[in-house]
């Protein structure tokens, strides 16, 4: 049998492989067909701006999601997994497949699942085996969920040997992966689908557009977890979907305030980049300002300033709880969405030190107006500072999770160094190795499937 062996495939990237495909004989008793890898992704910079149709600067990563597969005759699709930690699933493919309890790591498959049976219909005949293997740290913010949706999603149409373009289906899984229940963006699944090795990506949403941006010669990219896992199943999706309500609240607010101004309404706080492509979108921020507190405000106070109802703003910007906070969420996406264009400049020019100070500008905007940093993130965002990190941000959703640190290479060993002294080494016991919280990555190619 032919193994992957393709250009850009890790040496370890072929042992796990190997490894999955004798896996799939021994358990399923017929040899897999397919190889599907889906990379994870660290974003280096636009945190939250994806969702607001505002561009993001991330990465792919050397971690993964494999699934071997063969076809099945009939629609079922009989999931396992490589490690015992995620129980076997099995579940008819249709246009509406009903969810597993929360939480339940088979609702990524189905997301994807019944997101491309709703595309693809009758074009999509045949179930599959399929056996997972993963090993991107979840609730890491480094897109562990994204990866699973993209590779079931590569799984079923290679089971189906039908072809969608990467690009189509960067826009059809962010949709599909709502199934789960969390209001995200788009920029982990066009990360996973379209990452090139060796590179950056300048991601823009609402159309998607990608393009490449180098990044710095002679600079590491090291991302070292908090230990505090932000599940999205659990507290981090509440408090990761608020940050999304708040944001249509936002829009909502403006659309008032700027009035006939306003050619059309607010979908986004990024159609204010689209209506008036001349203006910064900063501009827009002293509307805020001249009306609303920093602290939050109850849906009632709102709906006063708008005048409306709060029923209506619950119906129509799917409010729950009764406190947000607005200006300050804005101010972060506003001023996020134009760190982004400075830090592609930036990285375009070679500049990693003006790129390390958007990212160290992007973190307190993260942790002050949007308040999606914890302790742990700011010990380490200390520590690798102290350490000689040129820019230091926690990535992703946030509430845990990683930071990703900018860091020259003659530097990296002593960075290293003082991060295990004074993070790791008092919270990890003898056993655990360090390892397997901080990582050196360097930009991975996007998703593949490989027929076996
Ligand atoms: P992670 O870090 O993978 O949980 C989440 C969203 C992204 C984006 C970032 C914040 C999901 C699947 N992904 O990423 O779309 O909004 O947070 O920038 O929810």
């Amino acid at each position: 049998m032919n193994r992957p062996t393709a250009a850009g495939i890790t040496h370890e990237e072929e042992e796990r492989s190997s490894r999955l495909i004798d896996a799939f004989r021994a358990t399923v008793g017929r040899p897999a067909r397919c190889l599907v890898r889906a990379p994870g992704r660290v974003n280096l910079l636009g945190e939250h701006t994806d969702y607001n149709g505002l561009p993001v600067l991330p990465m792919a990563i050397d971690r993964s999601v494999m699934i071997a597969l063969a076809p099945r005759e009939d629609r079922t699709i009989l999931l396992s997994n490589a490690s015992a930690d995620f129980p076997r699933r099995t579940y008819p493919l249709s246009d509406a497949i009903p969810p597993y309890a929360g939480g339940d790591w088979g609702n990524y498959s189905k997301a994807a699942a019944q997101g491309l049976a709703s595309h693809c219909g009758a074009q999509l005949q045949h179930g599959a085996d399929l056996l997972v293997d993963g090993n991107i740290p979840s609730g890491a913010g480094l897109s562990s969920s994204s990866a699973l949706v993209v590779a079931n999603a590569l799984a079923v149409l290679a089971a189906n040997e039908v072809d969608v373009p990467y690009e189509t289906l960067a826009e059809w899984l962010p949709a599909a992966e709502r199934y789960v229940g969390t209001l995200s963006g788009g920029m982990d699944q066009a990360t996973s689908l379209l990452a090139q090795a060796g590179h950056a990506l300048r991601i823009d949403f609402f159309p998607l557009r990608v393009r490449t941006v180098p990044l710095p010669a002679g600079y590491s990219i090291i991302v070292c977890h908090s230990l505090v896992q932000a599940e999205k199943s659990g507290a981090a999706k509440q408090a990761y979907n608020l940050r999304v309500i708040e944001c249509r609240l936002a829009c909502r607010v403006l659309e008032r305030l700027l009035g006939t101004g306003l050619p059309r309404s607010l979908n986004t706080l990024g159609d204010l980049a689209a209506l008036f492509p001349h203006r910064p979108l900063l501009d827009f921020l002293p509307y805020l300002t001249a009306q609303l507190p920093e602290r939050p405000q109850s849906l009632s106070e709102i709906a006063a300033l708008i005048g409306t109802s709060p029923e209506r703003l619950r119906e129509e910007c799917g409010a729950v709880g009764n406190a947000f906070a607005l200006l300050p969420r804005t101010r972060h996406v506003l001023s996020e969405a134009g760190r982004v264009e400075q830090a592609e400049r930036a990285l375009r020019d070679g500049d990693a030190l003006a790129f390390g100070q958007l990212m160290d500008a992007s973190h307190g905007s993260c942790r002050d107006d949007y308040e999606i940093s914890c302790p742990e993130l700011e010990e380490l965002i200390r520590i690798a500072k102290e350490a000689g990190a040129v820019g230091a941000r926690l990535t992703g959703a946030g509430f845990g999770g990683c930071t990703v640190n900018l860091v020259a290479e003659p530097e990296v060993p002593g960075f290293l160094t003082r991060i295990d002294r004074y993070f790791y080494r008092s919270r990890l016991d003898h056993s655990e190795r360090v390892g397997h919280y901080r990582f050196i990555f360097k930009p991975r190619a996007g998703a593949a499937v490989y027929r076996l």
